[in-house]
C-alpha cells in the first residue's frame, strides 16, 4: 500500500510506503513510454532530494507508471524526449509544466538541457539504495538509469533492455557505458551501444545487469519485499557498503564521499569531541587519554 507524498508533480508520481520505509518514484508519461523532458527531471531530482533528506526513508524504488492507454505498452523510460530535443539539449516547451518557471532569467540560463546527468549522480551518491524496477522498455538515457541504480529488478514479460544512443545521434560517455561495461565486461557493453539489439529481461540478467526477473504482476511485490529486506539492516552499515562499492570506481570523489562519512563516524567518538570541547574551553587538548589503537 502506498500513499501519495505530493500531488505537485505532472510528470512523475511519487509514493510512501505505508508500512515500509521506502518511496516509489514512477515516471508518468506513459504515453511516449516514459521519455523525459527537461520538467520531468526537476521533478525526479526534486523528489530524490527530498527521499535522500528524509531520515525514515531507507530505500527508493524508481520506477515507470503503466500501461500506455494507447496501445497497453509498458515502459521504465525510453530516455530524453526526442520532440523537445533542440540544438543543443532538451528544452523547456510551453507544455512542459513540470519546469514552469516564472523567472525568465532562469529559463533562459537552463535552454538546452542533459540535467538527466545531475539525477544520475544524485542515484549514485545518495546513501540510500535506489533500485530500478522496469515493468517495460528501458531505453537509451532510461537505460542509462538502470545501469546507475544499485539495483535492477525486472518484468519477466515485459522488460526490455535497449540502447539507441548511437541510432538518434547521442552517447552517455559517462555512467550509463563505463558502469556498464564494468557491470557486464567491455566487449558486452560495446554490443549493447554498438549494435543496438533488444534484449529480454532474462537475457539482462544473464548479462549481470539485471538482478532478478520476476512475473509481471508480481513486479511492485518483490520490489517492496526488497525494499523492507534492505531497510531492516544498519543504516550505517548500509551506506557505508554503498560508497565503498563506489569508490574503486569514482576516483577521488569516491574517496571524498567515502572519507565524509569516515569523518561523521569520527565525530562520533569522545576523541574528537575532545578537540572540539578543548578548542571551544580555550585549553590544550588531552588527547594522551586516548589509546593508539592497534
Ligand atoms: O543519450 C542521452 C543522453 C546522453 C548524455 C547526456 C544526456 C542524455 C539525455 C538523454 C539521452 C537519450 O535518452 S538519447 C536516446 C533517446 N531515446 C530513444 O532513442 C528511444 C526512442 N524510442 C524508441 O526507440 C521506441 O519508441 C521504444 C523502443 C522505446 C518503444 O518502441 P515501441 O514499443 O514500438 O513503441 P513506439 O510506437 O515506438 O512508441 C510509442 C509512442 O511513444 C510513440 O508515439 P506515438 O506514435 O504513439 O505518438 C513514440 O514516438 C513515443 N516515444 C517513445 N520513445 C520516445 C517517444 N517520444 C519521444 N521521445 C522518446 N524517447
Amino acid at each position: 500500500a502506498w500513499e501519495p507524498v505530493t500531488d505537485e508533480f505532472d510528470d512523475i508520481t511519487y509514493h510512501r510506503a505505508v508500512d515500509v520505509p521506502a518511496v516509489r518514484i514512477a515516471f508518468d508519461r506513459p504515453a511516449v513510454r516514459n521519455a523525459f523532458r527537461p520538467g520531468t527531471v526537476d521533478e525526479l531530482y526534486a523528489a530524490l532530494d527530498h527521499a535522500r533528506k528524509q531520515a525514515e526513508v531507507g530505500c527508493v524504488l524508481l520506477t515507470g507508471n503503466g500501461p500506455s492507454e494507447k496501445d497497453g505498452g509498458w515502459a521504465f523510460c525510453s530516455g530524453g524526449d526526442q520532440s523537445v530535443r533542440g540544438g543543443s539539449g532538451y528544452e523547456y516547451r510551453d507544455d512542459d509544466e513540470a519546469g514552469d518557471d516564472d523567472d525568465d532569467l532562469v529559463r533562459e540560463a537552463r535552454a538546452g538541457r542533459l540535467h538527466v546527468l545531475e539525477f544520475q549522480r544524485l542515484i549514485r551518491f545518495m546513501p540510500k539504495p535506489v533500485v530500478a524496477v522496469v515493468p517495460g522498455w528501458a531505453v537509451g538515457g532510461g537505460h542509462s538509469l538502470h545501469v546507475v541504480c544499485d539495483m535492477t529488478l525486472a518484468s519477466e514479460e515485459h522488460g526490455k533492455f535497449l540502447q539507441t544512443d548511437p541510432d538518434v545521434g547521442s552517447f552517455d560517455g559517462g555512467f550509463g557505458s563505463a558502469y556498464l561495461a564494468k557491470q557486464i565486461g567491455q566487449k558486452k557493453a560495446r554490443e549493447v551501444f554498438f549494435r543496438g539489439k533488444t534484449y529480454s529481461a532474462e537475457e539482462a540478467a544473464d548479462m549481470g545487469m539485471v538482478n532478478e526477473v520476476v512475473p509481471h504482476d508480481e513486479l511492485e511485490d518483490v520490489a517492496l519485499e526488497w525494499a523492507d529486506e534492505m531497510t531492516r539492516k544498519s543504516p550505517t552499515a548500509m551506506r557505508m557498503l554503498k560508497y565503498a562499492f563506489n569508490m574503486a570506481d569514482d576516483g577521488m570523489v569516491g574517496q571524498q564521499v567515502f572519507a565524509g562519512e569516515a569523518t561523521r563516524l569520527a565525530y562520533m567518538t569522545e576523541e574528537a569531541q575532545e578537540g572540539r570541547d578543548a578548542f571551544l574551553e580555550g585549553r590544550e587538548p588531552q588527547f594522551r587519554e586516548y589509546p593508539w589503537h592497534y
